[in-house]
């Protein structure tokens, strides 16, 4: 099959590449973190991106040891920013299902962080919320080991899988992440904008920190402010940036 030897040969030829999209908090508008997105730097094509080849990489597994790259290289460059004099910033890595059920994915994560030898509070997984409703035992079992390594979970794209909440309660989890796509017409839509309440609600009720997607608009981010979402992401401060990019946002103002 074509695409799987071009998917298997870009690894060997090193032609994936991170990008990371600056997470900033609303209230004091610092840069706390930053989400990690893979890119296919193709010979020809030029910059595909994750949607036109992480299903791919699913079907034929590989996605497995392209996670386990993404893992390392995403911890390895946070370890590089803070040897650069940057604060700490936190690093979210987004996990596919198949991903967190492979075997020894725990100590894949140990090894990876004391190699990088950053904080594993400064590493977030993005998880989805269909993969924690298929709650099989050891769903349990390995998010309890992050929560006692101290590795943060993230809920990615809340609100579009499963309308049960039962897991939120049932498992350590530390942020949702409001879907991009209740965002997109929060200031016009009214449905989109009660769901958006609705869930920092439930965020704050529930303890949990709140972080909004795909924020591309002052109005957005200031009707999120005033409603007291915590964190967001978006285009409206930054679109995903090589890591050269991430260390210019602090660099002293001339
Ligand atoms: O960067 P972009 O918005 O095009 O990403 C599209 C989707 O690809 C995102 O929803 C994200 O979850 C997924 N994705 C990006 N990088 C990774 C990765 O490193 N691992 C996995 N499993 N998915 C990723
Ligand atoms: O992991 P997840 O599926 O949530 O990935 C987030 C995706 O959303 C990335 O592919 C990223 O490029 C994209 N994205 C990030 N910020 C914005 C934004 O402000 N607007 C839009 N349309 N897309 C965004
Ligand atoms: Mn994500
Ligand atoms: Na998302």
């Amino acid at each position: 099959f074509a695409m799987e030897g071009a998917l298997r040969r870009a690894m060997e030829r090193e032609e994936f590449t991170l990008y990371y999209q600056p997470q900033v908090d609303i209230k004091s508008g610092q840069v706390i973190g930053v989400e990690a997105l893979l890119r296919w730097n193709h010979p020809e094509r030029g910059l595909v991106p994750p949607g036109e080849f992480v299903p791919l990489l699913e079907e034929n597994n590989l996605i497995i040891p392209v996670g386990e790259w993404v893992l390392r290289t995403a911890c390895a460059q946070c370890r590089a920013w803070q040897d650069a004099g940057l604060p700490p910033l936190r690093m979210a890595v987004n996990l596919s299902a198949r991903q967190f059920r492979q075997e020894n994915l725990v100590e894949m994560i140990d090894s990876i962080l004391l190699e990088t030898g950053i904080s594993p509070k400064l590493l977030e997984l993005e998880l989805t919320e269909g993969l924690l409703m298929e709650n099989t035992s050891d769903t349990s079992l390995i998010l309890g080991q992050f929560k006692s390594r101290g590795v943060q979970v993230a809920i990615d794209d809340f609100g579009t899988g499963y309308s049960s909440l039962s897991y939120l309660k049932r498992f350590p989890i530390d942020r949702l992440k409001i879907d991009q796509s209740f965002v997109r017409d929060i200031i016009i839509d009214s449905n989109d904008a009660a769901i958006a309440v609705a869930v920092i609600s439930l965020g704050r009720s529930l303890g949990l920190s709140v972080i909004a997607e795909g924020v591309e608009t002052l109005d957005q981010l200031e009707f999120l402010g005033v409603q007291k979402c915590d964190e967001y992401q978006g285009y409206h401060f930054s679109r995903p940036v090589p890591p050269e990019e991430i260390v210019c946002l602090f660099k002293p103002e001339k």
